[in-house]
């Protein structure tokens, strides 16, 4: 490439339709003025019946619209980016920087090992020069189980690194290869298809029964030095530092079947004692950029949750392009890509996808210039992540300078590197505060990516057309509220941490941002209006007293303006982003019990803990379910299972609604006529009938069903006989 020319490595575009959006969304905004006018001129006076009901809905009305001009800031200046993977190539040749990729995992029994060394392979296979990456598992569950498997992957990675690069396979995590081919696409070289599949296949079941005998072979355990590493483990909360380098990617002797170079492979269980707090997630990641420093110090890394398999060989080159652009990279500290799920049904009944949050709202964030940091999918510069400020003249070199250290045996390496993942190594230092990943916050993903972003540096959003990764997506209802509650619950404590969206970053970041952040901190409260409106309304319906304005009056129209345009906005924006018509529907229903159960116990549990009750837990959800479950689940009939709080309260709001509908119905056969109830109480007559018409499923699940999944029996009765209370006092007591 010419000296001196500027050629860039990515592109930036805006949404197109910017203007007509921004026209449509003042007309809501004058309809939802509107809204407030009635309710403010047509409150009951002092003394008079009604007035805190009114009072209820005016708050609750008022709380929707903030919440709506929210949503507005992350769909005023939406980007979209793209990338020149050629140009990288050509004009850096061998000069690419190293890439470290972190994996990290919990917990063996949820996570199997066979699907984390899926993942190891997938990035192990990257088409990226092997010599130049290097993959790191953290592994809390300091399984040795875990080890065993990813000691039988760095063995079959000889062979599937190479097939993969010969034959340019996609994907390149193996389970999910053979998986979506049949025998048939192969002609062309079916031998060596068979064969590594056969390899493939021997390795699972090696894998699968030392997981489900619960351990090692004997004749393996003495083949490898590493399981000595177990002799002093006692629990999965108290051992020494694991760490073992499976394959030295400096050593020339590392290669693959065809003599080229493999990518480093290292395990390491940090340390942990019972006493002593281990941080999660947070904690293993700041063990691994430490850790990854003595043995590889990429200035890039890729950090991936275990159960998310690349789909795409060039991601790498794709983050790059973000990172090496010669004008417009030096501010970007991290490159998000979206989540994608390879086990979602047709219609996403559990809306798991995120659909609208990665197609829009993430495009919105990125027009500010600073999507959030989700915890996996994520290219990071090391730099940034490790609490270094972005100043004017931060210059990168990314060529190192050969550190001319005679060459050490593993040995030596490894013991040299155990202290820093020692448990007293982050004592009195600025680790999980100023560096690395941030502790003392469920979502520390998020704060971690707001502080890089208060220290002046950038993020990317990347939503490439071929998916980067896929991940697995809860497959019950109780597994998505729960999942769904601690996010809430998490977006909602970092308000009134130290970085506050709200407060210490006001004036570090752009408004709109600010704006954008809240979005999802304010999941919890937003949980309070929506039981009004799921409650109060319907009452008054069964009452006969109307809260909203008649067909006739003029008040009507802002009402039915923004209801309508706001409901087919929203599904023309679902249509768009590749959702189907019945999973909006599901979208819909979703949309409710996420509010009425995990953002409502979030909102409660979080003030609970502010003023020092119950302590906070993380609660790995299980990605793997019995075969009935799943046989459901693929036939989107939804799972209730088990008894829970969160269960009870949809219960009760479902039956609640179900008999102030059906006590409208029976008035409306007895006396009246159904055009006079649509006319004087239009809005409550078609909010109760949505409710009750979206919870079809629930009381299928209460009463009509007989399979595992629907709902206790004991939990039936409850919410019928609450509800029953619920409406007969209120209608005799009211
Ligand atoms: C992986 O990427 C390919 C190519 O874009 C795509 O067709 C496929 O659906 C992706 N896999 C999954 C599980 O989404
Ligand atoms: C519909 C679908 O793809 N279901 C898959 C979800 O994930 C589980 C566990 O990985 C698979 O067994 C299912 O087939």
């Amino acid at each position: 490439m010419e000296r001196g020319k500027y050629i860039p490595l990515f592109e930036t575009k805006e949404a197109k339709g910017r203007v007509f959006y921004r026209l449509f969304a003042v007309t809501v905004f004058l309809g939802i003025c509107c809204i407030w006018a009635y309710r403010i001129s047509k409150m009951p006076r002092k003394g008079e019946d009604g007035r805190w009901v009114w009072i209820g809905l005016l708050g609750a009305e008022l709380w929707f619209s903030l919440y709506w001009v929210i949503t507005q800031a992350v769909r005023w200046k939406s980007v979209f980016r793209c990338t020149f993977k050629d140009r990288l190539s050509q004009r850096y040749k061998n000069e690419l920087p190293e890439v470290d990729i972190f994996v990290c995992t919990a917990n063996f029994k949820i996570e199997p090992p066979i699907m984390v060394v899926n993942t190891v392979l997938s990035v192990m296979a990257y088409d990226y020069l092997p010599e130049k990456l290097s993959v790191y598992l953290s592994d809390d569950g300091g399984s040795d189980l875990t080890f065993y498997a990813l000691l039988e992957a760095s063995k079959f990675a000889k062979h599937w690194i190479p097939y993969c690069k010969k034959f340019n396979v996609e994907p390149r995590s193996p389970a999910a290869y053979f998986a979506s081919k049949s025998n048939l696409d192969h002609s062309h070289h079916n031998e060596v298809w068979v064969d590594i599949k056969k390899l493939y296949e021997e390795m699972e079941d090696r894998i699968e029964i030392a997981t489900k005998l619960g351990r090692i072979p004997e004749e393996e355990r003495f083949k490898h030095r590493g399981f000595s590493q177990w002799d002093s483990y006692s629990s999965q909360l108290d051992h020494d530092t694991i760490l073992q380098i499976l394959i030295d990617g400096k050593d020339p002797n590392a290669k693959d079947i065809d003599g080229c170079a493999l990518p480093g492979l290292v395990y390491l269980a940090r340390e942990k004692r019972p006493q002593h707090p281990h941080h999660f997630k947070a904690g293993a990641m700041n063990a691994l950029i430490r850790v990854s420093s003595k043995i590889s110090n990429g200035p890039i890394i890729l950090n991936l949750d275990c159960d998310m398999y690349s789909n795409n060989s060039l991601s790498i080159q794709d983050a790059l392009c973000f990172f090496m652009d010669k004008e417009k990279s030096h501010d970007i500290a991290f490159v998000q890509y979206p989540q994608h799920f390879g086990n979602l049904t047709k219609n996403d009944i559990y809306s798991n996808s995120l659909r609208v949050g990665f197609n829009v709202e993430f495009h919105g964030l990125d027009g500010y210039e600073g999507p959030l940091y989700i915890g996996t999918g994520c290219f990071h510069r090391r730099d940034a992540l490790c609490g270094r400020k972005f100043t004017k003249d931060c210059k990168f070199e990314w060529k190192k300078d050969d550190d001319h250290k005679t060459p050490k045996s593993i040995l030596e390496l490894e013991e040299e590197t155990k202290p820093l993942a020692s448990y007293t190594y982050e004592e009195n230092t600025q680790w999980g505060k100023e560096m690395g990943l941030r502790y003392g916050c469920p979502v520390e993903d998020v704060i971690t990516g707001l502080s890089i972003q208060c220290r002046g540096w950038k993020s990317v959003y990347f939503n490439p057309e071929r998916k980067a990764f896929i991940g697995i997506a809860p497959t019950t209802l109780p597994q998505t509220l729960v999942q769904q509650r601690r996010w809430a619950e998490g977006d909602f404590q970092i308000l009134f941490c130290k970085y506050s969206p709200l407060w210490y970053a006001h004036g570090k970041i752009s408004l709109g941002l600010q704006f954008g952040y809240c979005l999802y901190c304010l999941w919890a409260p937003i949980s309070l209006p929506v039981l009004y409106y799921a409650i109060i309304p319907s009452f008054y319906l069964l009452k006969g007293i109307s809260l909203f304005p008649q067909v006739s009056s003029p008040w009507f129209l802002p009402f039915a303006y923004v209801i309508s345009t706001q409901y087919i906005y929203n599904l023309a924006e679902f249509l768009w982003s590749g959702g189907t018509i019945l999973g909006w529907w599901y979208e819909q229903r979703m949309w409710l019990y996420k509010r009425t159960s995990s953002y409502f116990f979030a909102f409660i549990d979080t003030i609970l803990k502010m003023v020092g009750f119950t302590d906070s837990t993380f609660v790995v959800t299980a990605k793997f379910i019995d075969e009935d479950v799943l046989k459901r689940y693929e036939k989107e009939i939804m799972e209730f299972g088990d008894s829970s709080p969160m269960l009870t309260i949809l219960a009760t709001l479902a039956m609640l609604n179900l008999f102030c509908f059906v006590g409208v119905v029976n008035k409306v056969i007895m006396n009246g006529s159904i055009f006079r109830l649509c006319k004087t109480m239009p809005l409550q007559t078609l909010l109760c009938s949505a409710l009750v018409l979206i919870n079809l499923p629930l009381y299928q699940g209460l009463f009509l069903r007989n399979d595992k999944g629907k709902l206790p029996s004991s939990l039936a009765l409850k919410s019928f006989v609450v509800a029953l209370l619920a409406c007969t006092s209120f209608t005799l007591l009211c």
